[in-house]
């Protein structure tokens, strides 16, 4: 057995070969050991064991035990996904939300919605319509402006003391979050295309950046809206956690509250009791997931 006779420390930025550790307030450059380079892939969000070679120097000899990886962004053990959207611009798009929450869902990460950008708001009763579908589904959710600073103290307990990685369409303020939440960070911001209301994907590295008072988070280009997880049609109701919850009352065992006589979902969809635009996502990629998979058959 090999003894292990270094520092435990997390990966907080790889870059050219370069691996960014934290132990406590030390931070440290490091390399990888050669035998490990073969074997072990190391991400942002790794813990990784490792020995000081020099001041703020050291060399990688092994990887703990990772609880969770995401594919895209590539991190590992994240605790939350911040999944951002905003009031206007660019115009929010449920469909990318709810993509983004399933795909949060997949990974076993804990999904928070949070709206920015209130201070365009028309009235409270925008903002409300807005995060009402989410709340219902059981979400935490946060109405914030990076802007007036709006809420900006219940989005932070939030933060505290996990590992979050960002999530949300290019120009929905993610940057602008983080540096209203931490001032020393001076993160890239970038216009909102007037023109398009797009954003222009200011973000593109992983990175996971320290918050005062414990915690990190990774200020990423977020999960790609293209994406779904690769699960079977019959199991993607697990990843809508207000669907998961009403189908078991459904007439028939195998309901996929479609066309089903006693479908527990679509009835309470007609009384109101269930987002309209939720169920449309599910249907969306219920039809996408038995698409691949005839693909793949072939
Ligand atoms: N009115 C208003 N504008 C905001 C707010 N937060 C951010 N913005 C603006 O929105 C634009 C985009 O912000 P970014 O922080 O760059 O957006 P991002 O989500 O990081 O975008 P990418 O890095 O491209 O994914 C900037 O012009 C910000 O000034 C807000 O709360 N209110
Ligand atoms: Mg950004
Ligand atoms: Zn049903």
């Amino acid at each position: 057995m090999e003894l292990v006779a270094g520092k435990s420390g997390l990966v907080f930025r790889a870059v050219g070969g370069f691996f960014f550790v934290a132990e406590g307030e030390e931070r440290y450059r490091c390399v990888l050991k050669g035998t490990l380079k073969k074997k072990e892939e190391i991400l942002v969000g790794d813990r990784v064991v490792f020995t000081p070679t020099a001041p703020s120097e050291g060399i990688i000899t092994g990887l703990e035990p990772r609880s969770r990886r995401l594919i895209r962004p590539p991190v590992a053990n994240i605790d939350k996904a911040l999944i951002v959207f905003a009031v206007k611009i660019p115009p929010p798009s449920l469909t990318m939300l709810d993509r983004m929450l399933v795909q949060a869902e997949a990974a076993g990460v804990e999904a928070i919605v949070c709206l920015n950008k209130i201070d365009l708001a028309t009235g409270p009763e925008e903002i409300s319509a807005l995060l009402e579908p989410y709340r219902r589904a059981g979400y935490a959710t946060y109405a914030v402006s990076s802007k007036t600073r709006a809420n900006l103290d219940l989005l932070r307990s939030e933060l505290t003391g996990v590992i979050t990685v960002m999530a949300g369409q290019s120009g929905v303020g993610k940057s602008s979050l983080l540096n209203a939440l931490e001032p020393g960070l001076s993160l890239a911001t970038g216009e909102v295309s007037e023109r398009t209301l797009r954003g222009r994907h200011t973000t593109r590295r992983v990175e996971l950046l320290p918050l005062t008072g414990g915690g990190w988070v990774a200020d990423t280009p977020g999960f790609s809206a293209l994406d779904l997880p690769d699960v079977p049609p019959e199991e993607l109701v697990y990843l809508f956690p207000e669907l998961a919850e009403l189908a078991p009352k459904c007439r028939f065992p195998g309901c996929r509250h479609e066309l089903e006589p006693g479908c527990a979902v679509r009835a309470a969809a007609e009384a109101g009791e269930l987002a309209q635009s939720r169920l449309a996502s599910y249907y969306d990629m219920l039809r996408e997931l038995r698409e691949r998979r005839r693909k793949n058959k072939w």
